[in-house]
């Protein structure tokens, strides 16, 4: 059924958002009462009761669906769980190869020099000095066997191997009340996350992929690997990032994905 047409999300973006949203809530939510309350608000009519706006008229579709999707972000946010494991997978299961994606084709993968890398650290963090991959190298190392799910339709299980973020934000003394991290790339993509996801126990700052360091076209020198969102949340070949309480968006998430991006 299309019952309008915007110019960034389509009415079939919309229904997938809130097919989305409810799948999720099927999923997470455990009280039965909550669940089934949340799941009738989450249909296009009742999103656009609780939003104020008619998606009957054309001029606040796009308004209504970003208000949809912030919405979603937000009910995404409330049942985010800070301990609940993504599940691993043993080594007999990893994709071999593991697909390469990017916003751009696999011959045009960026070369970061490693020897002059520095990770530039900034915003609501007590130390700014920037890290060289030697330092972090020298952090305690973790590896996990997860499941990477793509938006445009596959999905494939890896081995990524570094600093679990938690440690890292507070080594560099990170405000963790704060609402955002952001990451700038070595192309021209970028993202942010919320503080519970960067907080969570199986996100990874990346440094390696199947035990070797971290290959050009999977994001090297680092990506940030979290088990628990959608694969464009994964910024790779990550040349600053920054703590922050200013929404500041992503590259695909600008375009009209959803904002918080979780699986
Ligand atoms: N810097 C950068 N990071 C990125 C992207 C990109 O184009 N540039 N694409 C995202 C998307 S949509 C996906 S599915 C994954 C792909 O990661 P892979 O090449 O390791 O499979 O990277 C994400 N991170
Ligand atoms: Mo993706």
């Amino acid at each position: 059924m299309r019952i309008f047409k915007a110019p960034r999300m389509t009415a079939v973006d919309s229904e997938a958002v809130v097919k989305e949203a409810r799948q999720l809530i099927a999923k997470k939510v455990e009280h039965p009462a909550r669940r089934a309350f949340l799941q009738r608000s989450l249909t296009l009519g009742g999103l656009s009761l609780l939003t104020g706006c008619s998606i009957s008229d054309d001029s606040h579709v796009e308004a209504v669906l970003s208000k949809i999707s912030r919405f979603n972000d937000r009910v995404q946010g409330l049942i985010f769980s800070p301990t609940q494991l993504a599940e691993t997978y043993p080594a007999s299961m990893i994709t071999r190869p593991f697909p390469f994606n990017a916003y751009y084709g696999e011959d045009e993968v960026r070369e970061v020099d490693g020897e002059s890398y520095r990770l530039e650290v900034t915003g609501l963090v007590a130390d700014k000095r920037r890290w060289t991959l030697p330092e972090l190298r020298a952090m305690p190392q973790h590896e996990q066997i997860t499941r990477h799910i793509c938006v445009e339709g596959w999905s494939a299980i890896g081995r990524w191997g570094g600093v679990r973020f938690a440690d890292f934000l507070r080594h560099v003394g990170a405000d963790t009340t704060a609402r955002y991290v952001g990451f700038k790339c070595a192309d021209d993509y970028y993202t942010s996350i919320d503080m519970a996801t960067a907080l969570h126990p199986q996100t990874l700052l990346a440094l390696t992929y199947d035990g070797e360091v971290l290959p050009p076209k999977y994001g090297f020198p680092m990506k940030l690997r979290m088990p628990t969102k959608l694969g464009y949340k994964n910024p790779k070949h990550i040349q600053a990032l920054f703590v922050s309480n200013t929404y500041s968006g992503g590259y695909w998430e600008d375009q009209g994905y959803n904002w918080f991006g979780g699986s």
